[in-house]
C-alpha cells in the first residue's frame, strides 16, 4: 500500500533541466489540486521564458554533445531500460495521475500496457531508421542516397487528460530518433510528466536530452517561439493548437498538432447492439470523456434509435461514478473547476436548443463527491446537427444521439464538422462498413469496435483535428530529417 502523501513528498515538483531539478528562475510556483475535492496537492515550480531559455540550451548542448554519440542501439537500450522502469514503478506512476488529474485508479493502472509497449515499440524502431539509395537520370554519373537525421530539439506541449501516456508518447518517438526534448506539462498535470523525466534520467539517458519545464500556457508559448526549437509537438485544443502554430512560424518549425475532435459513432440498424450499445457509452464516458477520439456524436439509424438510446443511457446510469482513488469507480471527476465550468455551460445551453435529456445533466453532490468536479454521465436524445452539443468538443461525460435514415444522409452529417480526428461504424455489412469507413474524413475508423491504439497505428486527424501522425513509424518520422547526398562517380 502506497503512502500518497510521502507519494506526493518524494515526486519531483521542480524544473528538470540539463539532468538536475532546479527551482524556476523566478522562484515562483503554482498549486497543483485534487480534483476529488478542490484541495491542494503540491506546489509546482513555475517555469518561465527564462527557464525555457535554460532548457533549451541544454537540449541543445545535449544534442551536439554525448546524446549524438550514442549509436542507435545504445538509444534502443536506453529506452527498453526506460520502459521497465516505468514497468516497475507503475503504480506510484498511476497514482500520480489519479490524485492529480482524477482517472480513476483501475482506469490508471489499466495504462500500463499500452504506455509501456508504446515505449518498447518505439526502442525498438530506433534501430530500423533508414535512408534509400535512389535511382536518377542525371547527364553525368551521380549517386544520389537519402540519410535521416533527427530533427533536433523538440518542444513537446501536452495536455493532462492523459499525462503519463503523452509524456511516454511524445518523448519515447522523439529520443529513438535522436531528438532532445524539453517537455510543457498541462498546469493541471505536472507531476507524472516530472517523474517521468526522473526516470529518464536513471534509465541512463544522458542529462540535457529530456528536460522538463512545468507551467502555464505562457510557458508553452515560450517554447513555441524560441529560436532554439527546431520542432514543436503538440496536442491539446484547437484554439491553442493555431496560437502555437502562429507563434512557430517565426522560425519557420516542424509542428505535429493533434487537436480535438467530435468523433461520429455510426450504429446502422442492423448492428450487433449487444456490442454495440456498451462500445459507443465507454466510447464517450471514458476518462469522464476527457479524451479526444471520444465517439460523442452517436448516429442510431431510425429502426434501433430508441432501443440504442435507452440502452446508452441504462450503461449510463449503472456506470460507477465516484473518487478516482476508489479502485470501483468507472467515471472520476473533472480535471478541474475551469473544465467543469466548460461542460456545465453546455448542459445549462442544452434545454434552450431543445435537446432531450434522458440521463444526467447534472452535478453530482452525493455527500463526498460535494466539493469535486463529478457530472453525471449524460445522455441528450433528439440532438440536431446545429446544436453546440453536436458542434463542438465538450470534454465531458455527454453523448448527444441523433437519428438518421439513410447510409448517404448519415455520410454527409457525420462529415459536416470541422473535426476529423474519429469515428465508429456499426453494421454486419462488409460492403457498407467498408464503404462508410472510406467516406467518412477522418484519421482513425473504428468498425464494429470502439478506442483502439497500438504504438504501431498511426493516430491523428483529418481537417482542424490537426496534422501528422503518431504512432507507426510516421510517429519516428515526424522527428526525422531527410538529407540527400550526391556522388559525382566518374
Ligand atoms: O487546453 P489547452 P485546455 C480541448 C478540450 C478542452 C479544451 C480546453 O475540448 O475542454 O481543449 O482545455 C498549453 N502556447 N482539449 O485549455 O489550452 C497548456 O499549458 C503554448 C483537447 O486545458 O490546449 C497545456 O500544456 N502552449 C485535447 C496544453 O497547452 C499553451 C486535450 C494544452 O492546453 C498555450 C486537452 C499557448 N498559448 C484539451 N496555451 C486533446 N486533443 O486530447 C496553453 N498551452
Amino acid at each position: 500500500m502506497i503512502d500518497h502523501s510521502a507519494l506526493i513528498a518524494g515526486t519531483p515538483k521542480r524544473l528538470l533541466i540539463d539532468g538536475a531539478f532546479v527551482e524556476a528562475a523566478s522562484g515562483k510556483t503554482f498549486a497543483t489540486l485534487n480534483p476529488n475535492t478542490g484541495g491542494v496537492l503540491a506546489q509546482i515550480a513555475l517555469g518561465d521564458a527564462a527557464d525555457v531559455d535554460r532548457a533549451v540550451a541544454a537540449a541543445r548542448a545535449a544534442l551536439e554533445g554525448e546524446w549524438s554519440r550514442f549509436k542507435p542501439a545504445e538509444r534502443q537500450a536506453a529506452l527498453l531500460r526506460l520502459a521497465d522502469l516505468v514497468e516497475q514503478n507503475f503504480e506510484e506512476l498511476a497514482l500520480l495521475d489519479t490524485l492529480e488529474m482524477g482517472r480513476p485508479i483501475t482506469a490508471a493502472r489499466a495504462m500500463r500496457d499500452i504506455v509501456v509497449r508504446a515505449i518498447r515499440h518505439f526502442a525498438g524502431l530506433a534501430t530500423a531508421i533508414h535512408g534509400q539509395t535512389l535511382s536518377n537520370s542525371a547527364a553525368v554519373s551521380l549517386l544520389s542516397y537519402t540519410v535521416r537525421e533527427p530533427i533536433g530539439v523538440v518542444g513537446a506541449i501536452i495536455p493532462w487528460n492523459g499525462p503519463l501516456f503523452s509524456a511516454a508518447w511524445k518523448i519515447a518517438p522523439a529520443l529513438a530518433a535522436g531528438c532532445t526534448v524539453v517537455l510543457k506539462p498541462a498546469e493541471d498535470a505536472s507531476l507524472s510528466p516530472l517523474r517521468f523525466g526522473q526516470l529518464c534520467l536513471e534509465a541512463g539517458v544522458p542529462k540535457g536530452v529530456v528536460n522538463v519545464v512545468t507551467g502555464m500556457g505562457a510557458t508553452g508559448a515560450a517554447l513555441s517561439e524560441h529560436p532554439g526549437v527546431d520542432k514543436i509537438t503538440f496536442t491539446g485544443s484547437g484554439e491553442t493548437g493555431q496560437r502555437i502554430i502562429a507563434a512557430s512560424a517565426g522560425t519557420v518549425k516542424r509542428v505535429t498538432m493533434e487537436l480535438g475532435g467530435k468523433s461520429p459513432n455510426i450504429i446502422f440498424a442492423d448492428a450487433d447492439l449487444a456490442r454495440a450499445i456498451p462500445a459507443a457509452a465507454i466510447g464517450v464516458f471514458n476518462n469522464s470523456g476527457q479524451v479526444c477520439a471520444a465517439g460523442t456524436r452517436l448516429f442510431v439509424q431510425r429502426a434501433v434509435y430508441d432501443e440504442v438510446v435507452e440502452g446508452v443511457a441504462k450503461f449510463a446510469q449503472q456506470l460507477r461514478v465516484g473518487a478516482s482513488l476508489d479502485a470501483e469507480t468507472q467515471v472520476g471527476p473533472l480535471v478541474s473547476a475551469r473544465q467543469y465550468a466548460r461542460v456545465q455551460s453546455f448542459l445549462d445551453r442544452a434545454p434552450d436548443e431543445g435537446a432531450r435529456l434522458v440521463t444526467g445533466g447534472a452535478r453530482m453532490v452525493d455527500g463526498a463527491l460535494a466539493t469535486g468536479h463529478f457530472v453525471a454521465p449524460t445522455v441528450y436524445a433528439d440532438v440536431q446537427d446545429d446544436m453546440a452539443l453536436a458542434r463542438d468538443e465538450i470534454f465531458g461525460p455527454v453523448a448527444s444521439v441523433m437519428p438518421f435514415n439513410t447510409e448517404e444522409e448519415v455520410i454527409a452529417r457525420a462529415n459536416a464538422s470541422r473535426f476529423g480526428l474519429a469515428g465508429g461504424v456499426w453494421t454486419r455489412d462488409i460492403t457498407r462498413a467498408i464503404g462508410t469507413a472510406n467516406r467518412i474524413k477522418a484519421g482513425t475508423i473504428w468498425v464494429n469496435h470502439y478506442f483502439a491504439m497500438d504504438p504501431s497505428v498511426p493516430f491523428g486527424g483529418y481537417k482542424m483535428s490537426g496534422f501528422g501522425r503518431e504512432g507507426g513509424f510516421e510517429h519516428v518520422e515526424s522527428y526525422l530529417n531527410t538529407k540527400s547526398v550526391w556522388i559525382r562517380m566518374d
